[in-house]
């Protein structure tokens, strides 16, 4: 069953619209009942446009009250509206005011795109296509034009009238009502349009820009949370000068509005001057924000102010170019929060992040190059490889560059494009003419799907004092795409010698070298570096230079002196967790490890927690075990969830068993003064305490207790929630106390039960799926809430495949069956839920097989959104 349009959209068949949209004047009468909305749009029609072509303009559940051109009312015969587009069929061939009515039912409007009502507010989200929900209009991001937003609204329901630009006018109009005038002097696309219309608090600041304007800085929320703002703001605050100090970047506007709601499909939105945030990526105090809420706040603060930038002054032709904007903006974040916090241990998480969910997407049934050539359902398409491949790709043009390169590049980008919709075309070939590089194969990397494997191997020739090394790389066939060029790649690496240190060579033969990277351009390449006086262990991909898989034939023993000795920190944590993951994964698979292995592993542990010169942070990163997804993946096909997780319980006992003690001391010793503060030093203090406390509770009998204390005195939620979270994964026996007991003292606060709920789906016992089929259907569960339901189902599928990838299907079919039942009310939150089916391809084939009966029985069974189908073809398909 379907019923949505399955039309594929081609990037070969873009073309501009004949006519153009010169200027947009709005005009919004809010009501508790509706809202009505008159748009004027001076339209005109584009060079060598023809008589007689129709004007086509977009709508969606749209229904037209009136029309007018230059004043006049068109005749029924002289225009087509239904629900979906607005059609003039003749319209003038020169500049004409086109006023169309609508009126909009807010309160009714699930899909939380368009203008709908969160708690009470008026808020609008129109990335990608959103804003054809208000009116009829070419809502395409190719279409720029300043706007003009009247808004008249009841004073009791919403004294607090925002839009984009700066504020013009304001006033009373009559019977109970008032009105706001905003004007947006910078040409936009329709989908960075907003309004907010409510009854809300706000804290108020404001930031001198480098050449000294005044712009004032405002974060409005529902009264009595304004409170928790103030992190949000520092962070804006900090975002504003770092675009100043890195890349010359000043804010344009005389005003920065950030609005937090509860009901919003993803993070946040970046509409011009008018960021509307979800509240979980603002709200933040210490008694119910986690360390990692406060990193989460700061950064999504930042990307959103740097898409001010790179994403609204230029921005995309259309949206196959997505990544121009997203993968940019997050590269601008990640360096942020490296500048802010610690580099190396930026880093880590952002490579964690990327193999967590990019590299599966990239290998499995779902994965699409960063600029895709085609999409049925563009929502579908803000994913992981979108983002942060997206940010990877360009990370690697910064190492190619140099920063001085780069900057010079970004430099060009903004004083070429500024206030145009551009392409990645237009972005790489900045980065040529400012540099004289031909980057004609670094392209690939935005066109090609799937993650280069790197194969390297290596000789040393005592003789000639001689080491070679030999790189190859592939890519496997993806949908759609069997066909594979060879990347240019990034390679930065370092060889050390038997003492620990940097070792140096003569010469090199055989490819290109330049310092410490090595370009890796063809299928295969040896260098042969002469003048080497010892056998050396390679350091390659340091800082994770670029986004691939390696496999270096290293033994346990090289990557262990890797983890001691190797200068960049990127590295030290990789060959730790690359030990690891290996020992479980071929215990998962009957190959036991050597005892000597796990004593080498735990030694190295212990001196990676002893060692004074690491942060706390790094060996918390560093003395972590790898999740059951990471080693599945790892294993990439045939796997058992069952087999995976008791491997890892396994090797968690073994390495764990002899050195409990010596684990305890540190955990005591870490105790973290009060009062809190969310700083990088604290935070990472607590990240080490309560990374001890996971492996002596995944790996002794003292864990379960020492958690349970631990969530009893805990003064803030970073050290509550894990010592529940950990409780909850590895099923103590206090786990259901823990969580009962956190259910009941936070039962007023929405963000603290999304915590909860996340904790609880974790678990592993086999009693979870009829725990949350009841959480689900508790009569006052908030169904129509994304972050609820993201927290409970999202959390289920990416993070318990014990229980998701379960061999009765009963993890599959509870899935299915709520995602049909959220399609209903929000195809966008049911969709992005159904993508955790991509792991099917990975799994044993009785497990596959109840996977894919699940899938065929929701598509079989259920008419869905063309957010849901497109997925369940894709997935089905793969
Ligand atoms: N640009 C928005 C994302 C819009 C998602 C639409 N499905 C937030 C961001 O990436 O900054
Ligand atoms: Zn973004």
């Amino acid at each position: 069953m379907r019923t949505e349009s399955e039309q594929t959209i081609h990037l070969k068949d873009y073309a501009p619209t004949p006519y153009r949209i010169v200027s947009v004047d709005l005009d919004f009468r809010i009501l508790e009942e509706n809202t009505r909305v008159r748009a004027q749009l001076t339209i005109e029609p584009r060079e060598g446009t023809a008589p007689g072509t129709a004007l086509v303009l977009d709508g969606d559940e749209l229904k037209l009250d009136s029309i007018a051109i230059d004043g006049a009312p068109l005749a029924l015969a002289a225009y087509l509206a239904d629900a979906d587009s607005l059609t003039v069929v003749e319209p003038p061939l020169r500049r004409f005011v086109l006023d169309t009515e609508v009126t909009l039912l807010p309160a009714s409007n699930t899909k939380l795109m368009g203008l709908y009502r969160s708690s009470g507010t008026w808020c609008t989200q129109c990335e990608p296509e959103g804003f054809r929900r208000i009116t009829y209009y070419l809502d395409r991001p190719d279409i720029l034009a300043p706007f003009t937003v009247r808004m008249t609204a009841p004073v009791a329901l919403a004294p607090v009238l925002l839009a984009n630009g700066n504020p013009i006018e304001r006033g009373d109009a009559g019977d109970g009502m008032h009105y706001a005038v905003w004007h947006d002097p910078f040409p936009k696309p329709a989908y960075l349009f907003a309004l907010v219309a409510g009854d809300l608090g706000s804290i108020n600041d404001h930031f001198t820009t480098m050449s000294g304007r005044r712009i004032d800085l405002a974060i409005y929320a529902t009264h009595g949370k304004e409170g928790e703002c103030h992190y949000a703001m520092d962070s804006l605050k900090r975002s504003m000068a770092w675009d100043e100090r890195r890349f010359g970047r000043e804010y344009d506007l005389d005003i920065f509005n950030i609005v937090a709601v509860s009901d919003f499909n993803f993070g946040a939105m970046e509409n011009k001057g008018l960021n509307i945030f979800n509240d979980r990526l603002v709200f933040a105090k210490p008694e119910t924000a986690t360390d990692a809420n406060y990193h989460g706040i700061e950064r999504v603060i930042a990307h959103e102010y740097f898409h001010n930038w790179t994403g609204n002054r230029i921005t995309c032709r259309d949206w196959f170019q997505l990544c121009l904007k997203e993968g940019l903006t997050v590269y601008r974040d990640q360096e942020f929060t490296s500048d802010e916090r610690s580099r190396p241990v930026q880093r880590i998480h952002d490579v964690q992040n990327l193999r967590t969910s990019q590299f599966p997407e990239d290998g499995g049934p779902l994965a699409h190059p960063p600029r895709p050539d085609q999409y049925r359902e563009i929502n579908n398409f803000y994913t992981t490889t979108i983002y942060e491949k997206g940010a990877e790709i360009v990370r690697m043009l910064a190492t190619l560059l140099g920063e001085a390169g780069f900057r010079k590049g970004m430099d060009l980008y903004f004083e070429r494009h500024d206030g145009e919709a551009t392409t990645i075309e237009a972005f790489i070939k900045v980065f040529e003419d400012a540099s004289g590089t031909d980057l004609s194969q670094f392209i690939t990397w935005y066109l090609q799907a799937g993650t280069p494997q790197v194969s390297v191997s290596d000789h040393y020739d005592e003789a000639s004092q001689t080491y070679s090394l030999t790189l190859t790389q592939k890519v496997d066939p993806t949908p759609g795409q069997t066909e594979k060029q060879p990347l240019l790649i990034p390679v930065r690496f370092g060889l050390i010698g038997p003492n620990g240190s940097p070792m140096g060579w003569s010469g090199v033969t055989g490819g290109s070298v330049r310092d410490d990277l090595i370009i890796l351009d063809a299928p295969s390449m040896t260098l042969t570096f002469s003048g080497v006086a010892n056998r050396p262990v390679p350091s390659l991909f340091r800082e994770f230079s670029a986004p691939v898989k390696v496999s270096t034939g290293l033994t346990q023993d090289d990557l262990l002196f890797l983890a001691r000795h190797d200068s960049d920190p990127f590295n030290r944590w990789d060959a730790l967790q690359t030990v690891s993951t290996t020992l479980i994964a071929e215990a998962a698979q009957g190959r036991r490890w050597a005892e000597a292995d796990a004593d080498a592993l735990r030694q190295a542990l212990i001196d990676t927690l002893n060692n004074p010169d690491l942060d706390h942070a790094f060996k918390a990163l560093a003395i972590a075990m790898p999740s059951e997804p990471v080693v599945g993946r790892h294993i990439g096909k045939d796997v058992d969830p069952d087999a995976v997780a008791r491997a890892r319980h396994d090797l968690l006992t073994t390495l764990i068993g002899p050195i409990v003690e010596q684990l305890e001391r540190h955990y005591d010793a870490l105790t973290v003064p009060e009062p809190y503060s969310p700083d990088a030093a604290q935070a990472g203090r607590r990240s080490l305490r309560n990374g001890l406390l996971s492996l002596l509770t995944a790996g002794s009998d003292r864990g379960a207790a020492l958690a349970a204390a631990q969530y009893s005195a805990a003064a803030n939620m970073t050290d509550r929630y894990a010592a529940m979270a950990i409780s909850a994964h590895y099923w103590t026996d206090q786990a259901q106390a823990l969580l009962g007991d956190f259910r009941t003292s936070f039962a007023g606060d929405p963000l603290v039960f999304d915590k909860w709920l996340t904790a609880s789906a974790q678990a592993p016992d086999d009693g979870i799926i009829e725990r949350m089929r009841a959480i689900l259907a508790a009569p006052d569960f908030p169904r129509t809430n994304p972050n609820r339901l993201r927290s409970l189902l999202g959390a289920f599928v990416m993070s318990n495949p014990v229980q998701f990838a379960r061999k009765d299907g009963a993890g599959f079919r509870f899935v299915t069956e709520a995602v049909a039942e959220i399609d209903k009310v929000n195809p966008q939150v049911a969709s992005r839920i159904l993508t955790g089916f991509r792991i099917l391809p990975t799994l044993e084939a009785a497990r596959r097989d109840t996977g894919k009966a699940a899938l065929e029985a929701l598509k079989s069974q259920h008419q869905l959104s063309r957010n849901v189908g497109e997925i369940l073809d894709r997935i089905l398909a793969g």
